[in-house]
């Protein structure tokens, strides 16, 4: 803003001219006073919110690192809860257009219930809030670490569906132990609208996964937008035909798995829809933990032994498990299930620092819905 002061100028001016030169004079004082009254009543309706950007295998997350409402006491799921009943349009205005956009991740931090915990923190997307992340817990790890709030080690962090560790490598490898995963239902069919029926697997790895591998497409990002339309057609099946995870949990992630583009460096590729429609450009932290899950159940793949799950975009996370004990705590499992503890390792690179600003006065300021 340039602001013109009046008392520089000098006139050498006389009768009519010197009057009118001093109104115009006065003129501008009052509108530069008017502009600035404006503009100071403007910042005081605009609200701040740091966030630092990752990303994990290609895959973004947005930690949010300051500005945010504080979701309150109590313990993770009562935090989301609250956060959900009161501050939901900030999790628009983080997430959607035009600020965000439907693939990232976003992660509110908090103080946790669970002391011996790093940190506390909520997951959310474009069409809600997620249980739990896992490309987002590397992003976070990564990101705390790029800020010197976490050093080399291993770090618990408290989610909404339980504790989980993430190990910091280095500066961008995180190794994260998940909360303990399941098979639930094995080649469970599914009509799909205009294909027919599906064969999967419901396979529980902190969110809800149905796994394909009896698809007939073709895993190549070139053909995301009709992998992904097959996807959501299977997520209309599973609604339609009232399939569902574990007390009734909501099948919100589909897999689809093939061949991987190289057998020296992976073991399986996979295209995987998340909620509210957009692709996981990382393997899917929590969908390698549900295909781990699957892989032990079958007896395909022992503990400790190295599984390479890559991503539709090329990137890979490495997973391996051990059997849990009998005191982790497994929502919805009856105890016939084998139950696994995975471990996935990936990599995050921040990409952005930066304060989002939600002004009062911009019609999309809580996003484009
Ligand atoms: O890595 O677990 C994950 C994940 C879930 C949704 C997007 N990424």
């Amino acid at each position: 803003m340039s602001v013109i002061h009046c008392s520089r100028w000098t006139f050498s001016l006389s009768g009519t001219r010197a009057f009118f030169a001093a109104f115009v004079c006065w003129m501008g004082y009052a509108a530069v006073f008017e502009t600035e009254q404006n503009i100071s009543a403007h910042y005081q309706v605009m609200q701040r919110i740091s966030v630092i950007d990752s990303h994990t295998g290609g895959e973004p997350t947005r930690i949010i690192v300051g500005g945010a409402p504080d979701p309150g006491p109590g313990s993770a799921v009562e935090r989301v809860v609250r956060f959900r009943e009161q501050f939901d349009h900030i999790r628009r205005s983080v997430i959607l257009e035009p600020r965000g956009s439907d693939v990232l991740v976003g992660g509110l931090l908090y103080d946790p219930e669970d002391v011996s915990c790093a940190a506390g923190v909520i997951f959310f997307n474009n069409a809600g809030y997620l249980q739990m992340c896992g490309h987002g817990t590397i992003g976070l790890a990564v990101t705390l670490a790029h800020l010197k709030r976490l050093e080399i080690g291993e770090h618990r962090i408290e989610t909404p569906v339980g504790v989980v560790s993430a190990t910091l490598l280095d500066a961008h490898r995180v190794a994260v132990r998940n909360v303990p995963s399941y098979r639930y239902r094995q080649a469970v069919s599914v009509d799909v609208e205009g294909h027919g029926r599906v064969t999967g697997d419901i396979a529980w790895g902190g969110n809800w996964f149905f796994l394909v591998a009896d698809h007939g497409q073709t895993i190549d990002s070139q053909r995301s937008g009709e992998l992904t339309d097959f996807a959501l057609r299977i997520a209309d099946g599973l609604e339609r035909g009232g399939i569902t995870g574990a007390a009734g949990g909501v099948i919100d992630h589909i897999e689809l798995f093939g061949p991987p583009s190289n057998s020296e460096t992976a073991d399986s590729r996979s295209f995987v829809l998340c909620p509210g429609g957009a692709y996981d450009r990382s393997p899917c932290g929590t969908g390698t933990s549900a295909k781990l899950a699957c892989l032990a159940a079958d007896g395909k793949l022992s503990p400790g032994e190295l599984w390479r799950q890559e991503s539709i975009v090329g990137s890979i996370f490495e997973g391996s498990f051990e059997f849990a004990a009998d005191d982790d705590q497994i929502p919805g499992a009856t105890g016939d299930e084998r139950v696994i503890v995975p471990t996935i390792l990936g990599s995050a690179w921040v990409t952005g620092e930066s304060e989002l600003i939600l002004d009062d006065s911009d019609p999309f300021r809580n996003g484009i819905c």
